[in-house]
């Protein structure tokens, strides 16, 4: 088999300055493990409790990890070392926690998408992480996904081994459920992976970055900060081995796998539920029948819980102690539903993949949890709200929220440009967000300064569309903005300046990013053909007009020009 030589993760990666790591190893935050040993010490501490959950499948820690370490084996056979990337994506299935599991034992780096992602996002992830293995299922909501993996290999000179969850796999490829069954030599094989496992500064995961550019931003994020992180919010959110968590949102989301989701429930010893859509006719049941004790959600799926629920209670959902909903704003109306309407304790959870976690606690007031996106979970994560000069803005008032600490990365991966703009003086990174501080310190996220849009949770990068509608035959300019979407709150709009002449359409640039093979979520909603943009005094587009103009229900250029 050849071997195409990458370059290793730690060429790329930003480290903390020394007396950040001597603080962190001092507190106990940073253990100096891989996060696979600590994954192997959960499972181990009860063997026979059921961690795993995926319709009829239940599976015990003892034949997570034995699974988990036939993979790490096979893939060492296979050439793949320590600190290869590997692109997972595969929907809410069981060899997903047994791959992740799998990565993090022989320190293989896991980089998490999302069944959305086509060819033009998993071509690009996996270029940039210089990937050598990709998995997908064969088969997706009756859609056949092996081509899209060979075009994908074809893209990415570095990818050289495919594996397939599911009964087709093509010439070529692996089958991943062969791949994923006990080694033959039971505990020979885990003793070995014990041994060689990474020391706690390595990467552990690369996660995808909410993007404010065209090209992916990548996370590296060590064992020890990981860890910290994930056992720290499981320890919030009161988890442990009666904790039952069900993983309704994608499993590549950062939220439903760290946050402390499911690697945060086998590190607590607890029981991950595996549901293949949030939708309120799969996740209730689901809460129903396994008895789950917490879930996440991004408020466009709680909404549809909660009319679901008022309309036809017909579901017994007594178990849930905690609902975390974040990822995207959730509006306080909604918010005050959920306790009366569903009978738990909400938990708004404002966080990045980049690192910061805030969170509601369980015992907050009822308005801190409803009004708030609550506080971080270390004693050492730093924040500073500052104005447009950097400066600290008074207590109360809105500002971009800076922030550093044992969990925060220090700069992107392989990304020393886009660092010059998301990382200030000594580390700060620069959220994008514009939040407000309460007197008692928790944050309300009052607006963003990135030129993203927050669809239900899923992050567009405005320039990103923008390129791709300047591909299109008869437009000059474009510009896309967030405009108001009753139920994911955000959905994209695309201003259009069109050439002389020229008639452009909705359906012309969706062809574009269909073409590129783009995710369907970044698929612009609307298309308002203008004149010409509203421009700021420097000379920029002014998308605050733009998203005035939009919310208002005025599209035509004149009053969006009047509104400045
Ligand atoms: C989570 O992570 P990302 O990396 O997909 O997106 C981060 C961004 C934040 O900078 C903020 O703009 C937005 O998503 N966001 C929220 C929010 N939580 C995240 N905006 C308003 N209210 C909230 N509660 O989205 C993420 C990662 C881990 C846990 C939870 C969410």
């Amino acid at each position: 088999m050849s071997e195409t030589r990458v370059r290793p993760t730690s060429s790329g990666i930003v480290p903390w300055p020394a007396g950040a790591v001597a603080r962190y190893e001092a507190r106990g935050y940073w253990e100096g493990r891989s996060f696979g040993a600590h994954l192997a010490e959960a499972a181990r501490a009860s063997p026979e409790a059921t961690c795993l959950v995926d319709g009829e499948r239940r599976m015990t820690y003892r034949e997570l990890l034995a699974r988990a370490d036939g993979a790490a084996v096979r893939m060492n056979e296979l050439g793949l070392r320590a600190d290869d990337r590997l692109v997972v994506r595969l929907p809410n299935c069981w060899e997903f926690v047994v791959v992740t599991v799998a990565c993090f034992r022989a320190g293989i780096v896991p980089v998490w998408t999302l069944m959305e992602h086509g060819r033009h996002e998993l071509a690009a992830i996996a270029a940039h992480a210089e990937a050598r293995a990709l998995v997908v299922p064969d088969v997706h909501k009756g859609i056949e996904q092996q081509e899209l993996a060979r075009e994908v290999v074809g893209d990415v000179p570095s990818l050289e081994h495919v594996f397939v969850k599911g009964s087709d796999t093509a010439p070529g490829s692996i089958d991943l459920g062969a791949l994923c069954e006990p080694a033959a030599d039971g505990g020979a094989s885990s003793t070995d992976l014990d041994m060689a496992a990474p020391g706690g500064d390595a990467v552990a995961t690369l996660l995808l970055s909410g993007g404010t550019t065209g090209t992916p931003k990548l996370i590296a994020r060590t064992g020890n900060d990981l860890a910290y992180m994930i056992r720290r919010v499981a320890e919030l959110c009161e988890f442990g081995p009666d904790t039952t968590y069900l993983a309704v949102l994608p499993v590549g989301h950062g939220f439903v796998n760290t946050g402390p989701g499911i690697l945060g429930t086998l590190l607590a010893g607890g029981r991950v539920v595996l549901a293949g859509s949030p939708a309120p006719e799969v996740a209730l049941p689901a809460i129903e029948r396994e008895r789950v004790t917490v879930t996440s959600a991004v408020p466009a799926v709680v909404q549809r819980w909660l009319d679901s629920h008022d309309e036809d209670p017909c579901h017994d959902l007594s178990s849930l102690r905690l609902l975390q909903v974040g990822a995207s704003r959730l509006d306080p109306a909604v918010a005050s539903r959920i306790g009366p309407g569903i009978g738990c304790t909400l938990q708004q959870v404002f966080g990045m993949g980049e690192g910061l976690l805030c969170l509601t606690r369980p015992d907050d007031p009822a308005d801190v949890i409803n009004h708030t996106q609550g506080r971080p979970i270390s004693p050492d994560d730093e924040i500073r709200i500052v104005d447009d000069d950097g400066l600290p803005v008074p207590p109360g008032e809105p500002g971009a929220l800076l922030t550093r600490g044992p969990y925060t990365i220090r700069g992107y991966y392989r990304s020393t440009d886009l660092d010059a703009r998301a990382f200030v003086g000594d580390g700060w990174y620069r959220t994008g967000d514009i939040v407000r501080q309460t007197p008692e310190g928790n944050l309300i996220v009052a607006g963003r300064e990135k030129d993203v849009i927050n669809r239900g949770g899923e992050k567009i990068s405005a320039e990103e569309i923008e390129a791709f509608a300047c591909r299109v035959d008869g437009v000059r300019h474009a510009a896309a903005v967030a405009m108001p979407h009753e139920e994911l709150g955000e959905a994209v709009c695309l201003f259009v300046v069109a050439e002389p002449g020229k008639r452009v359409r909705l359906d012309d640039v969706h062809a574009v990013l269909s073409a590129a093979g783009a995710a369907r979520f970044k698929f612009p909603e609307r298309l308002v053909l203008v004149p010409s943009l509203p421009l700021t005094g420097v000379g920029k587009v002014d998308k605050k007009a733009l998203r005035a103009a939009i919310g208002a229900g005025r599209y035509d250029s004149s009053s969006i020009l009047a509104s400045r």
